[in-house]
């Protein structure tokens, strides 16, 4: 495999940035926190690559961190999205597109009948959450650690993806008053969610989780802990959120929701849905969104809600995985690299788990089936960071933390999952 090292204009670059934007970075999930070095700054992605500005080329499995399901601009998202620009690019005023992507959202997610457009995956759960509180009149919210929903003060306790990545599941500037109203349970533990629900049998508002998680790597549920969300929170008269904008669209057209028959109360979704423009929703049953204002009281708004671009994206782009659903192709190829990595990992010694759920997966580096954060955080993740970076070199781009899903899209055809196993058991014969 060629090895790509020299990045020198990434560096300069990243230098440059550094000296007017905190850590040189727009979001920290991007900072290379966990593997050390610097972040590669990307020139051009196109289909399956990306290339950065030394020229080097990469094979994307990080996809912008899941919106890119179809690879980098595919055509018809890209002649939507010109389309659409002829007649501007924001109005403040509401749309057609808004309307059809909002029908096509309800088409596609079973349990979503009335949907909110919002700019970012963070504003749909910040939204939901306060939707949440308001149809109940109740305080509390119930997580689990190592799940992220965006960098909502109240959600942000026992965070994963950069919050984990960059231990700081708990930020500072998170005040004592809102974060005691969040209850932090572990994944897939039913007796600690019954036990908290006894405990608080009457003030919890809403239990949020990430279906199929991601942002501690991929974890699955499992069926009795779906089906105990379901139950307990029927049972005490509070809502169950499924937040979906890594998983929706993702592992399957209808999202996690329809993998699993369940049918949560409100769905948030993000990534996929706004096709890789800043687009994001929160959705559900009529009877409660209906009190997002102005239907109702609960107060929700932005200045680029609905954005024409992005719902032209959001709408090409759900049209695509309808029309052509590409989940089939993703399943054989996603299985085929996590086949190959996983015999690569026995062949070099190597303790290693891989949770796969469709074309979002997590090679994680410990010796323990990975079910919750308790288990993940034990992963070794220094090896990780040899790994990452010896994929680097071999031109191919991994999420930059054992705590992240890497994405297959539908542009990884089987020449380049083979060039990946080759990178991959060269990088893993390093680790030895
Ligand atoms: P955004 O605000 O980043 O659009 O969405 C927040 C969010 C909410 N819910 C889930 C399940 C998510 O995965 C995310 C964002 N995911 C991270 C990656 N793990 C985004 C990357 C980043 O923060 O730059």
């Amino acid at each position: 495999m060629k090895h790509t090292t020299n990045r020198e204009r990434s560096r300069v670059a990243h230098e440059r940035a550094k000296r007017v934007t905190p850590g040189g970075v727009n979001s920290a999930a991007r900072a290379f926190g966990a593997v050390g070095g610097h972040p590669i700054v990307i020139a051009h992605a196109e289909g399956p690559w990306l290339t950065d500005i030394d020229g080097n080329r990469y094979i994307d499995y990080i996809g912008s961190w899941g919106p890119m399901i179809l690879g980098h601009q595919p055509p018809s998202v890209k002649r939507a999205i010109q389309a659409a620009l002829e007649h501007g690019t924001s109005y403040g005023a509401p749309t057609e597109a808004e309307t059809r992507l909002a029908e096509l959202i309800i088409e596609a997610v079973p349990s979503v009948e009335m949907v909110r457009l919002v700019s970012s995956g963070t504003e749909a759960t910040l939204s939901t959450i306060r939707l949440a509180r308001g149809v109940t009149g109740r305080d509390k919210i119930v997580k689990f650690a190592g799940n992220y929903h965006g960098h909502v003060d109240s959600l942000l306790v026992s965070a994963g993806s950069a919050a984990a990545t960059l231990s700081v599941p708990n930020s500072p500037g998170v005040t004592t008053g809102t974060s005691q109203d969040t209850l932090v349970r572990e994944y897939n533990d039913v007796a600690g969610l019954e036990a908290t629900f006894a405990q608080h049998p009457s003030s919890i508002a809403a239990v949020i989780l990430e279906p199929v998680c991601g942002n501690m790597g991929c974890v699955t549920p499992t069926p009795e802990f779906l089906q105990s969300l379901r139950r307990l929170t029927s049972q005490y008269g509070a809502l169950l959120v499924f937040d979906e904008v890594m998983c929706g669209f993702r592992v399957a057209f209808g999202g996690a929701q329809s993998l699993f028959q369940a049918d949560p109360d409100l769905t948030v979704m993000g990534k996929i849905v706004g096709g890789g423009l800043p687009l994001a929703a929160f959705g559900g049953k009529r009877w409660i969104m209906e009190h997002v204002l102005p239907a109702g009281k609960v107060f929700q708004a932005g200045t680029l809600s609905g954005n024409p671009l992005a719902t032209a994206a959001g709408i090409a782009t759900l049209e695509a995985l309808r029309d052509q659903p590409p989940y089939e192709l993703l399943e054989r190829q996603s299985a085929r690299l996590a086949e190959g990595l996983a015999s690569s990992a026995q062949r070099h010694g190597l303790p290693f788990q891989l949770n796969r759920v469709g074309s979002m997966m997590t090679l994680f580096f410990t010796d323990q089936p990975v079910t919750g954060w308790e288990t993940a955080k034990r992963c070794n993740t220094q090896r990780f960071a040899q790994f990452f970076w010896g994929l680097m070199d071999r031109g191919v781009y991994w999420p930059c933390s054992q705590f992240e899903a890497l994405f297959v899209s539908s542009q990884h055809d089987d020449q380049l999952i083979d060039l990946t196993l080759e990178a991959a058991d060269e990088a893993l014969a390093e680790l030895g």
